[in-house]
């Protein structure tokens, strides 16, 4: 673990709030109904049963009447005590867009500032070109994520669904390639996380509600670390992970030669 050099100070390597707390800013971007209100919605349900206090502002959802997002959803975290980072505490917003094709302008701004970006495919066999589109606005905005570092990684949501009705996983790979989100095959399967969020959500819920739920739980009766059902790890791996990422990014390109 890298310690930081004492000439450094949280604020050269960290943007701080308004109370002076560094923190990060993680954007979930994809196309309409790909799951990334889901994706949000359950990592707020499982941050809550295992460690509310380190929900700093709960989940806000700026929706129309049926559900689908306008602007976007937005929660902010804070690192739990004794992840192993060399920083005092650290905030990390996560942000969702709103996919519909009308809300480019909403989408852009949700964008500004990101420090990590989780890209979210839809397998749905009828998705593939929104998939493309959205991929194709997000590296006009941004340009060459790749060739700026700048830490990403992609979500391949929908693993529920029948093989039948999913776009293989190969053609996403050769996509990430094709618009130079990956160098090979090897990388690209690196940056992919497969999910379920609509799994997640119901494997969390029977947990949550299952006559020995006592036995996962500590002694303040939150929910043990080793008791997140696959699914759901799945669900937070990239919000954590990414997190992780970053921090391990900055602390290492603020290091003086
Ligand atoms: N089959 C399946 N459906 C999902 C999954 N995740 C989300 N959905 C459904 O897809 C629809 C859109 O989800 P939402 O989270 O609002 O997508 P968003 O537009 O990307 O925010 C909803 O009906 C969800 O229940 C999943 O992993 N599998
Ligand atoms: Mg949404």
């Amino acid at each position: 673990m890298k310690t930081m050099s004492s000439k450094l100070t949280i604020r050269d390597i960290f943007k701080v709030d308004g109370s002076g707390i560094p923190y990060l800013k993680l954007v979930i971007y994809g196309p309409s109904l790909a799951g990334k209100t889901s994706m949000l919605t359950v990592y707020n349900v499982l941050r809550k049963v295992e460690d509310p206090e380190t929900i700093y502002s709960s989940l806000k959802k700026i929706d129309d009447p049926s559900g689908r997002t306008i602007f976007y959803d937005q929660s902010t975290f804070e690192l739990p005590k004794g992840q192993g980072v060399s920083v005092p505490k650290l905030r990390y917003q996560v942000w969702s867009t709103a996919g519909q094709k009308r809300h480019y302008i909403q989408r852009k701004v949700v964008l500004e500032g990101a420090d990590g970006l989780i890209f979210m495919f839809d397998p749905s066999k009828n998705m593939w070109d929104d998939n493309v589109d959205s991929v194709d606005e997000l590296i006009a905005l941004k340009g060459d994520i790749l060739g700026k570092s700048l830490p990403f990684l992609i979500v391949l949501n929908k693993i529920d669904l029948p093989a039948e009705e999913r776009i293989p996983t190969e053609k996403f790979l050769d996509l990430l390639i094709e618009k130079k989100l990956a160098s090979n095959k090897g990388d690209a399967y690196m940056r992919v996380i497969e999910t379920s969020c609509l799994q997640a959500r119901n494997e969390l819920m029977t947990l949550l509600r299952s006559p020995d739920i006592k036995t996962k739980l500590d002694e303040y009766g939150r929910l043990q670390k080793g008791a997140r059902p696959l699914s759901v790890q799945k669900i937070a791996q990239p919000i954590e992970q990414l997190t992780r990422e970053i921090v391990i990014h900055r602390i290492k390109s603020a290091k003086p030669e």
